[in-house]
């Protein structure tokens, strides 16, 4: 197939609807777009409103959001009562009543459909088909473009979705259910793929732009899982150091020091999340976690600590593949996990627990070593449970974003819990011996200093790939 003539003309689809169905929502998830206004207002899209979606800079497809018909009772008849050829009807049409107000939704619905693009007609499976559906539908039908139907879903139930599955299969090529604020990556490419049963010309451009889609996706899970990679060489090595006060003593400073230091390991977790975020094209709204998560917890809370630390097998496993060279560290995490972690960093922030008093875990989890007369340092923090609590926690943020339909303004307890009940799948815990293996080298390769560049650089690499492997698998 020759990519440069098929991609000549991009495919083009009009998203056409009742008014108030939900169709700037499913432009919106369509087209990745978050910037599509949305509103519980019916009336709120009055223009056309184009939306490219580009990748790498080229534009591959592109979806048109339109209002909502007006007037179609009458359109319809005047579409039945003409008798010109076939092809103008719709430029007809737009020419005899583009000064008319009464018809300028109309007018402004069809001229994308007028200009070539598909239909994609959406509804709201949760009430019933009225009259005026089988008007609209009777249009579209007229209009001899290729088209689908779609059954969004405002509801909780698509309560009608026999009766419009009985109603479509009179006017449409194609019928999906898609449900705008809930759908995720996979749905979505479902969904392209149905497109390419709507008419047979746009077969091969549409299989193009699935493929380009899904090239893309895999571009952004690369970049999450070295910008993931990055942000833990940089909190594993993180070091900072504090002139300690002319009135202060050192374990003041150190208590200021320690806190400084948690602020700016936690910033930089903040940082990468961003960036995920960003990646996947979520720029305006804030994707409001499940208010269960536990990314509403701070990196070092206790509850962080106990749901996402490594259990105490494990740690024996993920020790026995870090090796001798980390001894220290390992004796560190066994005694995180008998003495508990998070009274131990409640401890040293509270200045010299006597839970603490002969611990290891107080001197290297939030080290404060006296540099000269009158400076403290503090760090790295080279602690194997803080890297997999790191990943585990990207992995939840990873599994949220993906599935975070750009639609979506607001939080959804009932799509929150289902998001919540996946990301046990993305657990650290249940990676393979392989992955694990991994993740311990990459450890001992950033908590130790060595002079082979090169391997490290290759340990790195190896890194990225396995982070890519499971972001790939997270659904
Ligand atoms: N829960 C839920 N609400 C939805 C869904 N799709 C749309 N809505 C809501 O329905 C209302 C209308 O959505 P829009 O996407 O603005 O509908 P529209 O068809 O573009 O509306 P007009 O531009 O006014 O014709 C908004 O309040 C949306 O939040 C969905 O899949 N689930
Ligand atoms: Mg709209």
């Amino acid at each position: 197939m020759d990519k440069h003539v098929i991609m000549e003309k991009i495919p083009e689809f009009a998203i056409i609807g009742h008014p108030n169905e939900g169709k700037s929502s499913v432009v919106s998830t369509l087209a990745e777009d978050d910037t599509v206004k949305i509103s519980p207002m019916p009336g709120e899209t009055v223009v056309c409103q184009i939306l490219p979606v580009l990748i790498d800079g080229q534009e591959i497809i592109r979806f048109t959001d339109t209002p909502g018909f007006q007037n179609p009772r009458e359109t319809l008849a005047w579409m039945k009562n003409y008798s010109g050829p076939d092809e103008l009807l719709l430029k007809t049409f737009i020419d005899t009543h583009c000064n008319n107000p009464d018809f300028k939704d109309e007018c402004e619905l069809l001229t994308p459909v007028a200009r070539g693009a598909g239909i994609i007609f959406v509804v709201d499976g949760s009430r019933p088909v009225r009259q005026t559906d089988r008007i609209e539908m009777e249009i579209l039908r007229m209009t001899g473009r290729p088209r689908m139907s779609i059954v969004n879903c405002k509801g909780n139930e698509p309560v009608h979705l026999n009766q419009w599955q009985n109603e479509f299969r009179k006017h449409f090529n194609s019928i999906r259910q898609f449900n705008a604020h809930k759908a995720t990556w996979s749905e979505r490419i479902d969904l392209l793929e149905s497109l390419k049963g709507v008419d047979q010309d746009w077969q091969p451009a549409i299989a193009m732009v699935i493929e380009k889609f899904k090239e893309d996706w895999k571009h952004r899970n690369r970049l999450a899982a070295a910008m993931t990679t990055e942000m833990l060489e940089h909190i594993l090595t993180f070091t900072m150091t504090e002139n300690i006060g002319e009135s202060e003593t050192f374990n003041d400073a150190k208590i200021r020091l320690q806190k400084q230091f948690i602020k700016k390991i936690e910033a930089m977790e903040r940082l990468t999340h961003e960036k995920i975020r960003k990646l996947f094209k979520h720029n305006i709204f804030d994707c409001t976690l499940p208010s269960n998560s536990l990314l509403h917890e701070d990196l070092f809370s206790e509850k962080t600590w106990q749901f996402l630390g490594l259990s105490p097998g494990e740690v024996a496993i993920a020790a026995g593949m870090v090796g001798g060279a980390t001894g220290v560290v390992i004796d560190v995490i066994a005694a995180g996990i008998t003495f508990g972690v998070f009274s131990a960093i409640g401890g040293i922030l509270g200045a010299g627990s006597a839970l603490l008093s002969g611990r290891r875990i107080a001197d290297i989890t939030f080290k404060g070593v006296k540099l000269g007369k009158d400076q403290v340092k503090m760090g790295p923090v080279c602690n194997l449970q803080l890297m997999y609590i790191l990943l585990d926690r990207m992995m939840i943020f990873h599994g949220s974003i993906i599935n975070w339909a750009h639609s979506r303004r607001e939080i959804d307890e009932s799509v929150a819990d289902d998001i919540t009940a996946n990301l046990k799948k993305g657990f650290s815990s249940g990676w393979n011996d392989k992955t694990k293996k991994v993740c311990s080298r990459f450890f001992q390769s950033v908590c130790t200093k060595s002079r082979f560049k090169y391997k490290k650089q290759q340990i790195r690499e190896e890194m990225e790939q396995v982070l890519f492997s499971v972001l790939e698998k997270q659904v």
